[in-house]
């Protein structure tokens, strides 16, 4: 199936907006959907809905039956050894927050080091600055190259011995840079450090396998990889699991609970309080399904490919600068000129193009890259040469719009 025909599957891209064909150019903060993901969260509302792990009814079991299978398929999908070790979360955001909140804070005291980079989302920062300040450990940042992309001899001089945690974006959502998470987290290992790696950006894209990474922790969105909003993925070592404290505490995590003392369920219920996010899981699971049958590997080389086309056609515009390496991941990060990235997102939207602009949730990548804002077109499954041709000609409009001499 060729871009062209993927793209008829997805329902929303077939509109005008603002009287022109929708071009879709913001995966990178939520992809679209398949008719075969909303038809699978439509199908488990009209027909199995109800809560799972409690009832002994038909409905209720065929839902937990719904959820977990939903598990396996994600088990599977990254290759983790154990199902188990797949806690659903409401998102990357969540599933950080729990390492953070839980692993780190019981694993890491004053003297130690927490160890990230300055590329990374809100998401995998914010955390370890609380985590840090809450445990007295120290915040240490790989430095960037020119180029956004990190050096692993400087990787060896900063994971040290002190180092308890490692946390690293495996694609950067500014940048596309593609980390070493693999060799980082070996780095990591020889200290005695746990890798963390955040998925968001890695995990809709390309085959991902955490076993052959051995990163310890891993994290994704659902909403990203063709899936519902509010559906997330912690992947975690059984054995680092198992001596974790739950960080959300009610119904469903519990095993005895008395007046004054409780204890918890196995993995991966401990951790999963409350009503799961049963008909989010499903759909994730169907978004699982479809991407499987494209085939990963083959999503990957049409983003590389549109992606180099991309690259090739907006560097032919006079006046924009491109961030990040030439070797990269299905976004591109730009300005042009001197017009206001949301200036040009506004022009773009006027023409039926949609791309995101602002900080991306990454001020101090921003603040190293010397510019309060960015332009971000990033591209998924469903995208084009026809579409890269179209935010073209949007920008050179863009560029006549604001006065500039046309490149
Ligand atoms: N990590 C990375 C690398 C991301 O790109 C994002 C979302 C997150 C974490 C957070 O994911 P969430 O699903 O929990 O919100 N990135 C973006 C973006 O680039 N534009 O909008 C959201």
């Amino acid at each position: 199936m060729n871009s062209a025909q993927i793209r008829k599957l997805f329902p929303i891209l077939d509109q005008e907006v603002n009287g022109h064909p929708l071009v879709y150019l913001d995966s990178a903060a939520s992809s679209q959907k398949p008719i075969s993901v909303i038809e699978a969260v439509k199908q488990y509302y009209e027909h199995d809905n109800a809560n799972v792990h409690r009832g002994v009814h038909t409905l209720g079991s065929r839902a937990t039956d719904a959820y977990e299978g939903a598990r396996e398929k994600v088990a599977r999908f990254i290759n983790a050894k154990r199902t188990e070790e797949i806690i659903f979360t409401r998102g990357t955001t969540t599933a950080l927050n729990l390492v953070a909140s839980s692993y780190a804070r019981l694993n890491c005291q004053e003297g130690d080091e927490i160890v990230i980079t300055p590329m990374e989302h809100h998401s995998n920062l914010i955390p370890w600055q609380q985590a840090a300040k809450a445990t007295g450990a120290t915040l240490k940042y790989i430095p960037l190259q020119p180029d956004g992309t990190i050096l692993l001899s400087d990787v060896e001089q900063i994971i040290t011995d002190r180092t308890k945690v490692v946390s690293m974006t495996y694609v950067s959502n500014v940048l596309g840079v593609v980390n070493p998470v693999k060799q980082v987290a070996e780095i990591a290992h020889r200290h005695g450090a746990v890798m963390v790696v955040d998925g968001a950006q890695s995990t809709p894209h390309m085959k991902v396998d955490v076993q052959d990474l051995d990163c310890d922790f891993y994290a994704f969105s659902g909403h990203k990889m063709c899936g519902p909003t509010g559906i997330g993925v912690l992947y975690g070592k059984k054995s680092l699991l198992n001596n974790m404290e739950p960080i959300e505490f009610g119904g469903e995590m519990i095993d005895e609970v008395g007046l004054y003392e409780s204890t918890w369920k196995e993995i991966p219920y401990r951790f999963e309080g409350g009503t799961p996010i049963i008909a989010g899981a499903v759909g994730l699971g169907a978004a699982i399904d479809f991407l499987e049958e494209i085939g990963m590997d083959e999503i990957e080389r049409h983003e590389h490919q549109l992606t180099a086309y991309a690259m090739e056609r907006l560097s032919e515009i006079e006046g924009i600068t491109i961030y990040g390496p030439q070797k990269r991941a299905g976004l591109v990060t730009f300005n042009l000129g001197d017009v206001h990235p949301h200036d040009v997102a506004t022009v773009l939207d006027a023409q039926g193009i949609a791309i995101r602009a602002g900080h991306h949730c990454c001020q101090p990548l921003m603040r190293w890259l010397e510019a309060s804002s960015t332009a971000r077109a990033s591209l998924y499954l469903y995208n084009t040469e026809e579409d890269v041709d179209r935010l073209v000609k949007g920008l050179i409009q863009t560029k006549e719009y604001f006065g500039y001499a046309i490149g």
